[in-house]
């Protein structure tokens, strides 16, 4: 049996200086002691956890106009990339969890620095693609995107502390899925750019199998790219992941999103993925777990969990069978 041959390295990524609300940066302790990494095991995964990105903060000097914590997301965002970077390189694939949003800079720019040339499916309520001029609240996890781009790469000033990172990626080859909540100078930057966006209307009319497969043949014709799946858990609707700083109604349901990642996987082209936004310290217990057990079933079918059963592991062979 090939079950083994799903390797996967897990890396914690406790940052949430790139919103405002406390406690997203206890997703990766709360994901991991809800069993992520276990899931994965229990079918057949070979799977590293790496543990948590620490750093240290170097302050930049001056202050940055409407990025707050600059200098902490300058300094964590740098170990992210190199973590992910060592994941990568290790053969496996690297499953990051967050922390906020933010943090799609640091893993996406060590998935480029291990495979090269990639593709980028975005899964988000919000299209993240804010630069500090046209942020309406300064906080980062609403920027990841436009830092990535070439495209973007002169509507920045100069970011102190962050010369390792080199926006590499072509705008071309990001695909969203799940948006439902673009700021004016966002959808400007879309529309400009012809960005390949897979709204909540286009998921209805289409439906989420043929918006995922379009979504992929759109970044990734001959499927030769490594892909990045970034998932924030506020593309689910509110009632399926409360626990999350940033809700927005009508958003996917969560087989919506598990299907996504079922498409994901089928595509063999997987690379890494982000499960972010996950925040334990927002809404009830139950909200918690509704949340963390949504996240764990996207997670799983990313890399190869089949609602419709698994073969068992023949580790032993049990008598009678
Ligand atoms: N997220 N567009 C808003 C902003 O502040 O730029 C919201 C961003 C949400 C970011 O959910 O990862
Ligand atoms: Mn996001
Ligand atoms: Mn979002
Ligand atoms: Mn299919």
């Amino acid at each position: 049996s090939d079950q083994s041959t799903c390797r996967v390295g897990v890396v914690g990524v406790p940052f949430e200086k790139g919103q405002r609300n406390t406690g997203v940066s206890r997703g990766p302790e709360v994901l991991r002691a809800a069993g992520v990494i276990q899931d994965l095991s229990s079918f057949g995964c070979d799977v590293k956890d790496y543990g948590d990105v620490k750093y240290e903060v170097v302050p930049a000097g001056k202050q940055l106009s409407n990025m707050r914590e600059y200098d902490d997301f300058a300094a964590c965002m740098e170990k992210v990339s190199s973590s992910v970077k060592q994941v990568l390189s290790d053969g496996r694939l690297c499953l990051s969890l967050g922390g906020d949003h933010s943090m799609g800079v640091g893993t996406i720019d060590g998935h480029y620095q291990a495979k090269g040339d990639l593709a980028v499916l975005w899964i988000d309520a919000h299209a993240d693609i804010n630069t500090s001029a046209t942020s309406p609240t300064g906080n980062l996890h609403g920027m990841p995107v436009a830092l990535l781009v070439k495209e973007l790469a002169d509507y920045w000033p100069y970011l102190p502390n962050m010369d390792w990172q080199v926006p590499m990626l072509s705008i071309k080859n990001i695909a969203y899925i799940g948006l439902r909540s673009v700021d004016e100078y966002e959808r400007l930057i879309l529309e400009k750019f012809g960005v390949t966006a897979y709204a909540m209307e286009d998921v209805e009319r289409l439906g989420v199998h043929e918006v995922t497969q379009r979504a992929l043949e759109a970044i990734n014709p001959n499927g030769e790219r490594s892909l990045h799946v970034s998932f924030d858990i506020d593309s689910l609707d509110p009632l399926e992941a409360p626990s999350t700083g940033t809700t927005e109604r009508g958003g996917l349901s969560l087989r919506e999103g598990v299907h996504i990642m079922e498409t994901v996987f089928a595509s063999g082209t997987l690379g890494a993925m982000d499960l972010v936004e996950v925040n334990p310290l927002i809404g009830s217990e139950k909200d918690v777990k509704i949340t963390v057990d949504a996240a764990r079933q996207v997670v799983r079918a990313g890399f190869g969990y089949k609602r419709r059963g698994m073969p068992p592991l023949l580790k032993q062979e049990i008598p009678g069978y």
